[in-house]
């Protein structure tokens, strides 16, 4: 029997995946997932659970047709800066490359950001020798607008290690902010012409509440964890994000690619297991919300699956907030 993705099921069952990064390519559904490592190891608040070593393509024509899941794009031992942990990846695309882009730790067990590249969406991809100068910390989302202008989001609390880039070097001992201190926002970075790196330093976004007030570390229903992914809807930049320990997706919203942004609600409710992570895209004239959750494995935090559902536009564009279990 052909394997038809039905909503909020796992679209796939053969490995285990996480993250997914959807785009719609050469008119088709492209999935950039995490491929989660089968591992009995410890498992703690700073991911150490998460080994991945691989990365793998899905692809669907659309709703209705069998996923396809196009093999091994990207190994960790091809990728000569990192020495592990092949965290959640995104692509894009450029006149004909296609350009995946992945944290990892460097050889210094620091995480950075790396580019790969290839012909086709399905890869396989070819890594650039060295890490994006100036990348760090995890998560990259990349959003090309519509004057073609490439903007990498990126970076992740705890294990994600963001907190230690608040001087702009790497604190190995740095804390986040207090509760009572704005929270410590995502950052962006415009891509160079080539999209091979960064063609500005990184900068830190700000995302305020209703009143102008930045979110507070402290808040952690709304502050930023990981996970950023952007998309735009009626002329609005739309930045949505998981809250980490409060185990949701939000989202907050800017007339500008890098912010501020305000915040508006909740995308979806808590899943099974303690990430959450997403992706937003139009396909025809619907949009969907690809999430993962833990469920293929009974609720072990590495062994998660990726899965999709339909997302809806109040009339005022804010969101329909999703529950994956009703
Ligand atoms: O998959 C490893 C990490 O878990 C991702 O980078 C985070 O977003 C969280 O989903």
């Amino acid at each position: 029997m052909k394997n038809i993705p039905k909503p909020n099921q796992p679209l796939v069952t053969h490995i285990y995946t996480a993250d997914p990064s959807a785009h719609v390519f050469e008119g088709k559904i492209y999935i950039y997932p995490s491929h989660d490592f089968e591992h009995d190891g410890p498992s703690n608040d700073n991911g150490d659970q998460y080994l991945m070593e691989d990365y793998h393509v899905l692809s669907m024509d659309n709703f209705e047709s069998p996923v396809v899941d196009h093999g091994q794009a990207l190994h960790l031992k091809d990728i000569p800066w990192a020495s592990k942990q092949l965290w959640a990846p995104d692509a894009a695309r450029k006149h004909d490359t296609y350009y995946l882009y992945f944290p990892a730790r460097d050889h210094e067990g620091i995480f950075r950001i790396g580019v790969a590249t290839s012909s086709s969406p399905a890869g396989p991809f070819k890594p650039q020798p060295n890490y994006i100068e100036g990348s760090f910390s995890i998560d990259p989302a990349v959003f090309v607008d519509d004057d073609q202008r490439a903007y990498m989001y990126f970076g992740g609390l705890w294990g994600g290690q963001l907190e230690k880039w608040q001087t702009g070097s790497f604190l190995p001992d740095a804390d986040g902010p207090a509760g009572d201190q704005p929270a410590l926002g995502p950052r962006v970075a415009l891509l160079s012409e080539d999209m091979l790196e960064f063609a500005s330093s990184p900068q830190e976004i700000s995302i305020v509440d209703e009143q102008g007030k930045p979110i507070l570390a402290g808040d952690e229903d709304r502050r930023y964890f990981e996970g950023p992914w952007m998309h735009k809807y009626n002329g609005k930049y739309y930045l949505s994000y998981s809250t980490g320990s409060t185990h949701k997706l939000v989202y907050a919203v800017g007339d500008s690619p890098i912010g501020p942004f305000t915040f508006k609600g909740t995308i979806l409710t808590p899943v099974i297991g303690w990430t959450t992570h997403h992706s937003i895209i139009q396909f025809e004239d619907k949009w969907y919300l690809f999430y993962h959750d833990c469920s293929l494995s009974n609720g072990v935090n590495h062994k998660r699956c990726i899965k999709y559902t339909e997302l809806k536009y109040n009339e005022d564009g804010t969101i329909q907030t999703i529950d994956p279990y009703k």
